[in-house]
């Protein structure tokens, strides 16, 4: 590994805190839940201000929420109370926060002293207010004007042997019209080089959906809930990363609907929800949700799916349980998936899983009769090798049922980031389809390069290789979400120039190239303002629907620009007349930004017409149960090998996961309320029985160790919980486990990193 250079840490901090550990929760949301959202909102924003900013909040015409992408209910559907969740109010505080990160400051504190701050410190710091830079062998950023910086930048992206030693990479935060323009800007200057936080995320999703179904996306809305009769929830912890879709679980289970929950932890948002938009809810005991709890081992599901599929299939005597009639209508590939799934054994692919017969039971019996089922999945499926495989298998359960493509049934990968979808609908992905190029062509008259592009983890490896020199990052903090933590700083510190386009500090502000800017953005909550008239953005939830954000408060700076203005100005000094794109003009008015969309995607059609009032679907085949774009016209049955991990006696896997407290490497504070951890997240999740044949005790201090390759990564300093986890499993946090993930650990086809099963050893922690 090459030297960091500058005396930077770029790594979490591990300076511990006083860690207070009690028993898990018994509920989720509730009166604690409003108690943490005032706390939040009073200590951030200010009561009335915040008050005020959160009765906006996902309401018609209001603030998209900046937290997850759960929908929100039609027009008239929406809570009068709030039709937000604790978190939502969290993303809201860190947004709209008064504390400010002024030139002053960044004069106050070298960037080497600042990498030494934990990530909860760096985000209190608050908003950024004016573009920065930090000059080559410099220590210290100073203010620059945006005259300035975008001269620095068009001068070293021109400068380049190639366009494609550039990478242009969005967080899933921005807007449609933002995200469009950076793509055709990339395009136009002549690169691919797109890579976006869906590589780290949905990517197996997307790419195993379309093969499978023949569209990257989930099929369901939130009408489908009320109507399912089962939903599943596999690989995704609801009640702290898409807390409103417990409303959603919560009226499923009032219309007699039963929630198979498939997790290796119980997590507490999916035992028992007290709705904190009814005073019922409040008061009263709340509502049960899982009906049965299958507590799979880390990357067993796939095991657990086929003991599923092959019981359900043999219980098939009279053509009752699973839907022959799809399987011979609508499907292809149905024989060979039946008979690889005879060559296995049921007992044996249960016991692989760690699934209890009696749980396994349990859940049969409620899938064997039911004929519309939803299955809700996210990182715990995602994040592994055979990431794409695991939702294929899922894909499987649910053609096997016909539960597909009506009421009720279907696919739904619970998207992240509020506008992840919505970027790579508009184009922000790492390679140009010919239909993409040639609606380009169309309405641009430039020429889309054709060779693949970079995703995340191919451009880590570009700058690594010193084949890449100019990074842009359109938000996100791409250091501390990436995987090989230390790799990716020596990686980007290799760049002649890195870019942020950014909200607030982060430490990706810190581990730079020789030279770096921050270019400081206007967020969701904020009037955004041309030439004295309000604009709009707009955005995509995870069910497909398309509609506008407006914020409502005032700039945290005056010196402020929006994301669309700030991409347009750097595509104009960067191509001047090269192009005929009329990029200032784009920047300036989002109609016209819209109308491009309109242009070159032909589900945007009359854009600025419909996204008015609530918005519009995008058109889904899934949804309606057309598969006639796939081979066969019908939707694809798949055979998926086990995975296999070599797990030795003294070793584990750990999923990296998130606490109650933190939006992605956004820390908001050090609680994982429902899971009992207070005041740290230095911690690591294990069995009690592990515990001991270790010799260790609750709180004692521990390092991890992942070894790949030969290669000893370590991560130092985790205070050991005792948890109910599977044996051999761990869990600790995302963003403080990354440096643990190797570079070249990635899921098959998605390249999406291995987050949630590394490899790992336990070392007793020495004190130095
Ligand atoms: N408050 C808050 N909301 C968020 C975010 C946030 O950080 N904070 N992040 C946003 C983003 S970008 C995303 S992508 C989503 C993430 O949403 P989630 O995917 O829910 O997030 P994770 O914490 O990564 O949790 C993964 C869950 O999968 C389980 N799991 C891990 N490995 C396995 C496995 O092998 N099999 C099974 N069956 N389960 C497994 C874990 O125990 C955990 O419950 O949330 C979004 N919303
Ligand atoms: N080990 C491990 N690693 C993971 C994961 C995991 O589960 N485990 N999860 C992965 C997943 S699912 C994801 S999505 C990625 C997330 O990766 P990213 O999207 O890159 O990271 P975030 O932490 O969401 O980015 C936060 C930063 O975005 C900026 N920001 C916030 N709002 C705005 C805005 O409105 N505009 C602009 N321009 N900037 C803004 C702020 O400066 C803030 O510091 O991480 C991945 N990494
Ligand atoms: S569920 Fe997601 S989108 Fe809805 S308020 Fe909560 S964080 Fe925001
Ligand atoms: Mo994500």
């Amino acid at each position: 590994m090459k030297k960091i250079f500058r005396n930077i840490n770029p790594l979490t901090s591990n300076r511990l805190n006083n860690i207070k550990i009690k028993k898990p929760s018994y509920s989720s949301a509730g009166l604690s839940s409003i108690k943490s959202t005032l706390y939040h909102i009073s200590k951030e924003v200010g009561t009335i201000r915040g008050l005020k900013t959160l009765s906006k909040l996902n309401q018609v015409d209001g603030i998209d929420c900046p937290g997850c992408a759960w929908p929100d209910p039609e027009k008239g559907k929406r809570s009068k109370l709030g039709e937000y969740c604790e978190n939502g109010a969290k993303a809201i505080a860190e947004e709209a926060t008064i504390k400010r990160a002024t030139p002053d400051f960044f004069k106050k504190h070298s960037v080497e002293e600042l990498s030494k701050w934990s990530d909860f410190e760096l985000g209190k710091t608050g908003r950024l207010t004016r573009p920065m830079i930090l000059d080559e062998k410099k220590k210290y950023y100073k203010k620059i004007k945006w005259k300035k910086a975008f001269k620095i930048i068009s001068n070293e992206l021109n400068n380049l042997k190639t366009p494609n030693e550039s990478i242009f990479y969005t967080s899933g935060r921005s807007s449609n019209e933002a995200a469009f323009l950076y793509g055709v800007f990339a395009r136009a200057f002549g690169t691919n080089n797109l890579p976006d936080c869906s590589n780290m995320c949905h990517e197996s999703s997307g790419i195993a959906l379309t093969e499978t179904l023949g569209i990257g996306k989930g099929s369901v809305t939130l009408d489908d809930f009320p109507n399912a009769e089962v939903v599943i929830v596999i690989g995704q912890n609801p009640g702290t990363n898409h807390p409103r879709m417990l409303t959603s679980l919560e009226k499923l289970k009032k219309k007699g609907g039963k929630i198979i929950s498939i997790n290796p932890l119980k997590e507490v948002g999916l035992k028992r929800f007290k709705n904190p938009q009814k005073i019922i809810g409040l008061i009263g005991s709340g509502t049960e949700l899982s009906d049965v709890h299958l507590q799979v081992k880390i990357n067993q599901d796939v095991p657990l799916l086929k003991a599923i599929m092959k019981t359900l299939i043999n219980k098939n005597t009279n053509n009752s349980v699973i839907n022959e009639e799809f399987i011979n209508e609508k499907t292809f590939g149905f024989k060979k998936f039946f008979d690889d799934i005879q060559g296995y054994d049921t007992e044996d692919l249960i016991k692989r899983s760690g699934v209890k017969l009696s749980n396994f039971n349990k859940a049969i019996n409620i899938l064997e009769s039911s004929k519309k089922i939803i299955i809700c999945w996210a990182m715990g499926l995602t994040q592994h090798k055979n990431g794409v495989d695991n939702i294929k298998e899922c894909v499987n359960l649910l053609l096997l049922k016909g539960s597909i493509g009506k009421k009720g049934a279907g696919t739904c990968p619970v998207r992240g980031h509020s506008n992840v979808q919505g970027d790579r609908s508009v184009g922000i992905i790492h390679k140009t389809s010919n239909a993409l190029s040639k609606a380009l062509k169309k309405t641009f008259h430039f020429d889309s390069p054709k060779d693949e592009g970079y995703d995340t983890v191919h451009s880590i490896k570009a700058m690594y290789e010193g084949k890449a020199k100019v990074f842009i990052s359109l938000g996100g903090n791409f250091l501390s979400a990436a995987s090989d933590t230390l790799y990716t700083a020596n990686a980007l510190q290799n760049c002649n120039l890195t870019v942020s386009i950014s909200t607030k500090l982060n430490r990706s502000h810190l581990v730079t190239g020789k030279k770096a800017l921050i270019l400081p953005t206007i967020g969701r909550t904020e009037i955004d303002k041309s030439k004295g008239k309000n604009r709009f953005v707009s955005v995509e939830n995870s069910m497909g629907r398309v509609h506008v954000s407006k914020g409502t408060l005032k700039p945290a700076s005056k010196h402020l620009m929006s994301e669309p203005e700030i991409i347009s100005k750097i595509a104009y000094y960067t191509l001047k007349n090269k192009t005929r794109v009329k990029w200032l003009k784009l920047g300036a008015n989002y109609n016209l930004i819209r109308e491009k969309i309109s242009k070159v995607f032909k589900d945007f059609k009359d854009y600025n017409e419909n996204v008015k009032d609530s918005g519009f679907y995008l058109p889904n085949n899934s949804r309606n149960g057309d598969f006639s774009n796939l081979s066969y016209k019908r939707a694809k049955f798949s055979v998926c090998p086990l995975p296999v991990h070599k797990i030795k006696k003294n070793e584990f896997l750990l999923m990296s996961i998130r606490s109650h407290d933190q939006f992605n490497t956004t820390i908001y504070g050090l609680n994982d309320r429902y899971r009992g951890v207070f005041n740290e997240r230095r911690v690591v999740f294990m069995n009690k029985n592990d515990l001991k044949k270790l010799n260790l005790n609750s709180l004692d201090l521990i390092d991890l160790e992942s070894i790949y390759n030969k290669k000893k990564r370590i991560a130092k300093k985790f205070h050991v919980v005792p948890y109910d986890i599977p044996s051999q499993n761990l869990a600790c946090y995302f963003p403080e486990a990354n440096v643990l993930v190797p570079i070249n650990q990635f899921a098959h086809k998605s390249h999406t990193p291995i987050s949630k099963s590394i490899k790992v050893k336990i070392v007793k922690h020495k004190l130095s």
